[in-house]
């Protein structure tokens, strides 16, 4: 279970580092009170420890408000500072120091600082971007080749005055007594912003990536996942075909066409005394378009009269010419009926096996006496 734990704990720990657990911070001398803007302190009037040499001399805030240390409360990257001068400072950079003891006895060391910038004598308070990596404890300072910024009012309660020097070396202390170095303060704030990934750019306002420690700008976008693309490949098979299955026949709404219906000879006799001038029986004809079955109706014809039906019947029809032997007998019922002498209608009609029936056709017999 210690093992886990400890993995949390370092996972926790990654997690912290990579998401800032506060804001941008400001700390520093009280500038807005009045009368409280920074003066010139000629750096020749100023007794150094042995061996000054460097960058001016630079005034270093310790405390603010009576006795509260002017440490920076955080780390992060100093990312700006402010300074109020009633007299112009033409150029000075701001300087950080960590520190190894109290505020105003312990021992410095330079651990950066900023680019030139002229500060205008207008007792205005007035920002300066800059970036520095700044570690909680550090101290803030401002220096000039010529001069040290100070002011006496407002919450004076100390200041160390020092001779600049490189990075990572110790500054000469100026040796100004105790009531001097209480009587004055160093007229500077610095905004630290946190610095989540440790790239030494403030995470609100320099780092466009807090998470990456490689860069500070844009995050790099991920590489997106190549994905395979439609097309044709090497072995690709043919689009699937649909198999060929049993054939659905379209319905059939055609109806067959009859034409060309006689009844030849269209006069005979049906029975044996029949005038040998006279063929015994005719024959039916007519052309179907299509095979089905022919519905065949006799209609005695009657002067003046509406035919009268006389008999109704099937013969099956063949797809082209058909020939239908007709002797003038018919069925009726289960009998069989002899055409009486007369003038008859036939009526003919053919239906397919879909049931589409053709238009009728007709042709006119006599039976013979
Ligand atoms: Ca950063
Ligand atoms: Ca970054």
């Amino acid at each position: 279970m210690r093992g886990v734990g400890t993995a949390v704990a370092v996972l926790l720990a990654g997690a912290l580092a990579v998401s800032p657990a506060y804001g941008a911070t400001d700390w520093g001398a009280d500038l807005t009170l009045p009368n409280s803007a920074g003066q010139l302190l000629d750096c020749a009037t100023v007794t150094f420890s042995a061996g000054a040499s460097g960058d001016g001399c630079a005034g270093i805030l310790t405390y603010i408000n009576g006795s509260v240390a002017a440490s920076a409360p955080v780390g992060g990257v100093l990312t700006s500072f402010s300074i109020k001068m009633q007299t112009a400072v033409p150029a000075g950079h701001v300087m950080l120091f960590s520190v190894s003891g109290t505020p105003d006895n312990g021992t410095l060391t330079t651990v950066g600082a900023g680019t030139d910038v002229s500060v205008p004598g207008d007792s205005a308070v007035h920002a300066f971007n800059t970036r520095i990596p700044i570690a909680a404890g550090m101290l803030i300072g401002f220096t000039t080749p010529t001069a040290a910024v100070y002011r006496t009012n407002g919450d004076s309660t100390n200041e160390r005055i020092v001779h600049g020097s490189s990075p990572g070396t110790q500054p000469q202390e100026g040796n100004l007594d105790v009531a001097t170095r209480q009587a004055i303060q160093a007229p500077l704030r610095g905004h630290i912003e946190p610095d989540a990934d440790g790239d030494g750019y403030g995470d609100e306002t320099q780092d466009a990536c807090p998470s990456d420690a490689t860069t500070h700008g844009a995050c790099p976008t991920p590489t997106p996942t190549p994905t395979p693309q439609p097309g044709p490949s090497p072995d690709a098979s043919p689009p699937a075909q649909t198999p060929p299955g049993p054939q659905v026949p379209a319905p059939d709404t055609t109806a067959p066409a009859v034409s060309h219906l006689t009844m030849s000879p269209p006069r005979f006799r049906v029975n044996k005394r029949a005038r040998a001038s006279l063929a015994k029986g005719s024959s039916l004809r007519f052309t179907s378009s299509e095979a089905g079955t022919a519905t065949i109706s006799i209609l005695k014809l009657r002067p003046h009269r509406k035919p009268d039906p006389v008999a109704q019947f099937n013969k099956p029809a063949v797809a082209g010419a058909n020939r239908i032997a007709f002797a003038g007998r018919v069925h009726v019922g289960s009998l069989v009926k002899t055409l009486a002498p007369g003038n008859y209608q036939l009526v003919l009609r053919v239906s397919d096996a879909a049931g589409n029936k053709s238009k009728t056709a007709s042709c006119r017999f006599t039976i013979a006496r």
